[in-house]
């Protein structure tokens, strides 16, 4: 494949933009490549500027669950484009969002719109201390929530992918409160509640982590959290931004019928337009200024545009059948890779939960983040390019999540799959 158009483009990019992405994954920095620069995109395809065609299983980083570019999505953007595109003063359409999210997540009463998804958990953060009056909080090592300061260190994706061990800038102030560990091990939260409990305002964690390859909660895991929080006090945070409307209409909570007291959304929700929310209970929700004393506030928040394309996403998602449908595709794409993994003879640990995927590089099983850095990311990296160069699009690191939507066809899928299957037996030396 030709990448003469992206070669320049990124060495224009350089110039003006730091490493020329305005987000460090896109740089292809974890795979040795230069990026790929995109001109468009429609249902599952993507097209690149020097004409190449990809099934694209990036989807956004999760948001494009029903393809891209999807007509009903473009019809409500457009209709609401004529009548402005930003007032700073409330709308209706906010109103009906806000209606939508609190009818299908489960434990939301409430919800603020924010315009990305760091600004959803760095805001429920500030309510969760607010409300409780304590500083401290848990998080875990390999869950990513953005890079707002408090909850950049030990994060899971950039961080992580670019081996930037903590970052220069985040003070020793900023994280002196937050408390790392390691994730699905009940018993480290047991034991630093009983030291501290008392002064931790909540835990948060990313239900189905996402962002150091796709690793499930273990069993009792989410129960055993909402059991710890409800026996010191201390608000449990669902940072949903991948699995909102991804894994159930009403995401991980639904799927594993436990409740947070807060839920942080984006990706999804916004169809594709800079949307971040979250939401929870009535009580905890009303500290909220105007009416309560946390301040929270944002520009664009609840912006028309992005609304109406959100709103139009859920409303399709909301159809009956549409998430036995995404779990058939998932499983689809499942039993592909792992017959590509049996055909090359190698050692990959796979997980999925509904529509998101991960293949990893390891003989390892993989339950956290220590499990999953024994991947091998250099052989990651040669997987991505055989995929790239057979017309596949998948993350440009190791960990992230391989999103299958409703629109890849079967064919797509196990196009991807037999993709899989080529480059996988390419990679191993059998005799190795
Ligand atoms: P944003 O600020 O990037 O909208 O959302 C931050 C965030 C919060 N919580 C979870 C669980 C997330 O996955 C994210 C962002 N995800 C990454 C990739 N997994 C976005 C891609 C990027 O950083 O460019």
């Amino acid at each position: 494949m030709r990448h003469t158009n992206s070669s320049r483009l990124f060495a224009e990019a350089c110039r003006v933009i730091p490493g020329g992405v305005n987000s460090p994954v896109r740089a292809f920095k974890s795979v040795g490549l230069e990026p790929v620069f995109y001109d468009r995109a429609k249902g599952s395809r993507v097209w690149d500027v020097d004409g190449n065609e990809y099934i694209d299983f990036v989807a956004s980083w999760g948001p494009m669950i029903l393809g891209h570019a999807p007509d009903e999505v473009l019809d409500a953007v457009r209709e609401q484009l004529e009548r402005g595109t930003s007032y700073g003063a409330p709308t209706e359409v906010e109103v009906r969002m806000a209606e939508a999210v609190v009818s299908a997540v489960p434990s939301v009463e409430m919800v603020r719109m924010v315009s990305s998804g760091t600004e959803a958990t760095m805001s429920a953060i500030r309510l969760a201390r607010g409300y409780t009056g304590r500083e401290k909080f848990i998080k875990f090592d390999g869950n990513y929530h953005g890079h707002s300061d408090a909850l950049l260190c030990a994060a899971g994706s950039g961080l992580v992918t670019l081996g930037i061990p903590g970052t220069p800038g985040v003070t020793a102030s900023a994280i002196a409160d937050t408390i790392v560990l390691p994730y699905n091990d009940l018993g480290a939260v047991s034991a630093v509640l009983a030291e501290v409990g008392e002064k931790v305002a909540a835990i948060i964690l990313e239900p189905v982590a996402g962002n150091m390859g796709v690793v499930p909660p273990a069993e009792e895991y989410l129960a055993g959290l909402r059991a710890l929080c409800d026996e010191y006090g201390v608000l449990l945070i669902f940072d949903e931004v991948i699995t909102g409307f991804r894994v159930a209409l009403g995401g991980a909570q639904e799927r594993y019928g436990v409740m947070p007291d807060l839920t942080t959304l984006g990706k999804i929700i916004g169809g594709g337009f800079p949307v971040g929310a979250f939401g929870g209970k009535r009580e905890i929700m009303e500290h909220l200024a105007p009416i309560g004393p946390v301040y929270q506030a944002g520009t664009l928040s609840g912006n028309p545009v992005a609304m109406i394309a959100g709103l139009a996403l859920v409303d399709a998602l909301s159809q009956p059948g549409v998430y036995d449908e995404l779990e058939r595709k998932g499983a689809l794409l499942e039993s592909g890779l792992r017959s590509a993994v049996r055909s090359a003879g190698i050692d990959a640990y796979l997980t999925r939960v509904g529509s998101m995927a991960c293949m990893f590089f390891t003989a390892e099983t993989v339950r956290d983040w220590k499990s999953a850095s024994t991947c091998d990311t250099e052989r990651y990296a040669r997987y991505f390019t055989g995929m790239l160069d057979h017309g596949i699009t998948i993350a440009p690191s190791q960990f992230e999540a391989t999103f299958v939507g409703l629109a890849h066809s079967d064919a797509d899928i196990i196009a991807m799959t037999d993709a899989a299957a080529e480059v996988l037996a390419t990679l191993y030396d059998r005799r190795a």
